[in-house]
């Protein structure tokens, strides 16, 4: 019999605010997805462990400084570090979870409303990272939000910030398609099962016919 050609993995971005649950649903989707045999990696961004994301942490953290737009540059090419290796591990089948990705990316350095740091200036180091099959919004009220602990001490993590960010992330997503919008105030449990339904349709879609694709302007 003819070798069967190996579906390649999907990849899988879950964004949203702070505190809408995405490292949790995470988590829950790479458990279900190898309980059922199916390969499947979660990383996450920014990845704080290489040395691009030791100088984000510490930025992050309040312990250093750095120009909008070089962190900016920074976050995105702690994308770019892994780039490659997302690709052969999708080719290879297994699905890759993403916990946060280029529209965190855009949302989060454009909510400072720095005059030369547009969304459009943003997405620019975006262009050509692969492509997510599927991206999960998991939208909060922020009175929900609050009731899930308080602001923590990293930078980002105010009223400010997070009012901007909420109005941005309604921006860019309302013009990407294969956006799949969430209500994440429900409970954990139905909020996972929501995001299995998602991701097995995703999942069926693949093929070797299909390749990954790459982030366009
Ligand atoms: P994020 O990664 O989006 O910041 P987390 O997954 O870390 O969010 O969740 C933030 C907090 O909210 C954690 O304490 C988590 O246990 C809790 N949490 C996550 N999802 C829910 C939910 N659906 N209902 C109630 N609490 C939740
Ligand atoms: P976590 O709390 O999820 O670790 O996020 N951020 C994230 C950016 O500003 N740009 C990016 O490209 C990414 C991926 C969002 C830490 C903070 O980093 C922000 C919150
Ligand atoms: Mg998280």
């Amino acid at each position: 019999t003819q070798a069967q050609p190996t579906r390649r993995g999907a990849l899988i971005v879950v964004e949203g605010l702070d505190r809408a649950g995405k490292s949790s649903q995470c988590e829950k989707l790479r458990d279900y997805l190898s309980q059922q045999g199916s390969p499947v990696k979660y990383i996450r961004f920014p990845d704080r462990t290489t040395p691009i994301g030791k100088l984000i942490d510490s930025y992050l953290r309040g312990s250093s400084h750095q120009d909008d737009h070089s962190i900016h540059l920074l976050f995105s090419a702690n994308r770019w570090e892994v780039a490659k290796s997302i690709e052969e591990e999708i080719a290879s089948g297994t699905t890759v979870i993403v916990d946060r990705y280029s529209y965190s990316g855009v949302v989060y350095s454009a909510a400072k409303a720095n005059p030369t740091l547009s969304l459009e200036w943003a997405w620019q180091p975006e262009i050509g990272l692969p492509r997510p099959d599927l991206c999960l919004f998991l939208g909060i009220s922020p009175e929900e939000a609050a009731k899930r602990g308080g602001f923590g001490a990293e930078r980002y993590e105010n009223e400010t910030m997070q009012t901007r960010v909420r109005e941005l992330f309604r921006t860019i997503f309302e013009k990407q398609n294969g956006v799949s919008i969430i209500d994440a105030g429900k409970s954990i449990d139905e909020v996972a099962s929501e995001i299995q339904g998602a991701v097995a349709g995703c999942i069926a879609r693949m093929d070797a016919t299909a390749p990954l694709g790459k982030l366009g302007p």
